[in-house]
């Protein structure tokens, strides 16, 4: 099935019969603005194909919804009875300052046979639209007592490493594994307005306000976007702009130089500093509602403020006082550490790097400044523990970057549903069970926390993410910034039922079984079946995709996992090793120092151990090896043959891409068990207890 409005795409998680509950019914809209519009249209889109009435102000009808925005006091007009009650219950209920609904934040209720949302703010009114589509018929059915729903993090946003020009080895989208970019197409704007405003649609339908829309690595073509290319920019966030969504851009650190002809870009110079205010008000004269600068400095090879003797306090400063008149934001990376090491250094341990260079700066961040950290210490691997920076540093707004695009996780060739590993992110409380959650410290004491940020694993794809079934990744994303302790499996099945609608497939419940047994634990089998007990890193170089044990073992990238005869993993022990773990907060850092104490699945990101090691399950590290490898790519295996149990109950072409892709998968898995395990057989002469064949 493609989209009815874009020819050859499919529609991803709102086909228009995810709207007909809506579409079939008398719909009321109250309130003025852009996306007080949007959530008009459409209703009226739906309406116009199920049959239903959509009224702006007439309120002589009888309505089956109303969408009202209540901000004004008095109303600009009375609401409908029924709408009426849910407001004034809700005023009743919650005394000033709090008898406010909030930014972004919605009202449902359904009363007296009338579903009802209410809103203060447009935005709020178009997310509780989406929220009616989630529950479907259900929004209809039957009395609901009023709920408020409101975002745990303001900041909601996906950051696009498209490139405007083909770069000649990461291509259009780096690390893309969608096919080309949804924004550009070799070196100029893809001029494709339809898929860019349908996938503004698709983000407000999961809540996603902001996106980055250029490559981290920025090289000379995207660098002008800032400048001579700004127009490019604005056309896209005019198309985005009516789903509520803000446009922020990659820059590169030395773009005074670079563009402004300028002899440096020394953040602490006074002409540097003119040069971002004066180009700073340009992008805001051309796109008001500008949302800020993406940065990446001193990373990978980007410049940035240590060229000048500066550290990044100043660099991020230097951008965030360009901003902070017009209310825009820099997102300023910490991925920083030194990616040209020498393999024998021992002493050197890149998961230490970005704590050791922004820890130190900790309240020395402007306002507006946004310290973006991957949410793990190295390289978003299937496994890591929580980076050690969002416990260092309260006095920083931090936001928790995850990647959403496959690239450490099966490049969208394997399923792999990554909800649960964000869920033990979010959850993870680094100062012991009495202490705030990472989700509080990204949502930030009053809401003003950096947020999310996710990496997008969108491309011009007829399916948007290459893979169908990772359109859940990119769902769920936006679930997960929104109401962080959504259990993932009910957020799978909201898009379950808003993809596969009844049109869609015959039977239902038997499709969401299907899909949950695939899904659930699919990230939990990519683990096992790739490098174990968090070690990391197994991975063929610079492609990143299928096994290639001692691949990075040599390499300058401080990735390594010093597997000898005797046995494997990383000492980051304080006692004995590089001191990673006094990085964390006692409740932790004593957990991860402890041999006895170290939670199994990151043993190997923290201790060196003998392959005879017991783990808490019971098995030698050896033997937890072996048996992980066969169980993981067995149930890679098992995937295919389940989906073949649902031949016939979607799409056929959707049907053959995800039966083409699980084979690859159940391959791709067999190579991996068998390298690893052979690896691990050789150098520990150590035969699998059970007899399984282990290529020698
Ligand atoms: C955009 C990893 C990836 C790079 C990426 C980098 C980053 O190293 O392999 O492609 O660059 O992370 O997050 O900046």
């Amino acid at each position: 099935m493609t989209s009815p409005d874009l020819p050859g795409t499919h529609p991803a998680w709102l086909p228009p019969e995810a709207l007909r509950p809506i579409g079939s019914r008398r719909t009321l809209v109250l309130g003025d603005g852009l996306l007080t519009g949007t959530v008009h249209d459409e209703a009226a889109r739906a309406c116009a194909r199920y049959g239903g009435h959509v009224h702006r102000r007439t309120r002589t009808q009888p309505y089956d919804l109303v969408l009202a925005l209540t901000t004004a006091e008095p109303l600009p007009e009375p609401l409908p009875g029924p709408a009426q009650t849910v407001l004034d219950e809700f005023r009743s209920t919650t005394g000033p300052p709090a008898n406010t609904i909030g930014g972004e934040g919605y009202l449902a209720a359904r009363r007296h046979g009338v579903t009802t949302v209410l809103a203060d703010d447009p935005a709020g009114l178009l997310y509780g639209l989406f929220h009616v589509v989630r529950l479907g018929e259900r929004a209809f059915t039957e009395e609901r007592p009023t709920e408020r729903h409101a975002p745990a993090m303001r900041r909601r946003m996906l950051d696009h490493w498209d490139n405007v020009d083909i770069h000649p080895v990461m291509g259009q989208v780096e690390r893309g594994y969608a096919g080309g970019s949804i924004f550009w197409r070799d070196g100029t704007p893809r001029g494709d307005p339809a898929r860019v405003r349908d996938y503004g649609r698709l983000l407000a339908a999961c809540a996603v306000n902001a996106i980055s829309v250029n490559n981290v690595n920025v090289h000379a073509t995207e660098a002008l976007l800032l400048t001579d290319r700004l127009g490019d920019v604005a056309a896209i966030a005019d198309l985005l702009r009516p789903y509520g969504i803000r446009i922020h851009l990659s820059v590169s650190f030395a773009s005074p130089v670079t563009l402004g002809r300028l002899p440096t870009a020394d953040p602490l110079d006074e002409d540097v500093r003119t040069w971002w205010a004066d180009v700073t008000e340009r992008v805001y004269d051309t796109i008001p509602d500008f949302g800020g600068y993406v940065v990446k400095a001193d990373s990978e090879g980007q410049p940035g403020p240590f060229t000048y003797g500066r550290d990044h306090a100043d660099g991020a400063n230097l951008l965030a006082e360009a901003l902070e008149p017009f209310g825009g934001v820099v997102h300023w990376r910490a991925f920083v550490y030194n990616h040209r090491q020498d393999w024998r250094d021992r002493s050197t341990d890149r998961a230490r790097a970005a704590h050791d260079h922004f820890a130190p700066l900790d309240g020395r961040f402007r306002d507006n400044v946004i310290l973006q950290v991957k949410h793990g210490p190295i390289d978003f691997q299937a496994r890591e523990p929580v980076s050690p920076v969002i416990a260092a540093m309260p006095a920083t707004h931090l936001a928790v970057e995850l990647q959403v695009t496959q690239e450490y996780t099966g490049q969208q060739r394997h399923v792999c549903y990554l909800p649960p590993m964000w869920r033990e992110v979010l959850d993870f409380r680094p100062w012991g069970p009495d202490g705030p959650a990472v989700a509080d410290i990204a949502g930030g004491a009053s809401g003003n926390g950096g947020g999310l940020v996710g990496v997008s694993n969108v491309g011009d794809d007829p399916y948007w993410t290459g893979h169908p079934l990772a359109q859940a990744n990119l769902y769920a994303f936006g679930r997960l910034a929104w109401a962080p302790w959504t259990d993932p499996a009910a957020i799978l099945d909201e898009w379950i039922d808003l993809t596969f609608t009844p049109s869609a497939t015959r039977e239902t419940e038997r499709l969401r079984r299907t899909l949950h047994t695939i899904m659930d634990d699919s990230w939990r089998t990519y683990e096992r079946y790739t490098a174990p007990l968090g070690v990391g890193f197994m991975v063929r170089p610079g492609r990143h995709y299928g096994p290639d044990v001692d691949g990075y073992e040599y390499t300058p990238w401080g990735t390594y996992h010093f597997a000898d005869r005797d046995g494997v993993g990383v000492d980051r022990t304080r006692a004995t090793g590089t001191g990673f773990t006094g990085q964390y907060p006692p409740a932790w850092s004593e957990v991860y120092e402890s041999l006895d104490r170290c939670p199994d699945e990151l043993l190997l990101f923290f201790h060196h151990v003998p392959y005879g090691h017991v783990l808490h399950s019971g098995s030698t590290v050896i033997q937890h090896i072996y048996d992980t490898h066969f169980a993981g790519a067995e149930q890679a295996a098992e995937a295919g043959r389940r989906w073949e149990e649902v031949a016939g109950l979607v799409d056929p072409s959707l049907h053959a891409r995800v039966t083409d892709l699980l084979a690859e998968q159940a391959r791709c898995a067999g190579e991996w068990r068998d390298q690893i395990n052979t690896y691990f057989f050789r150098k520990s002469g150590e035969p699998d207890t059970r007899g399984r064949r282990i290529p020698r």
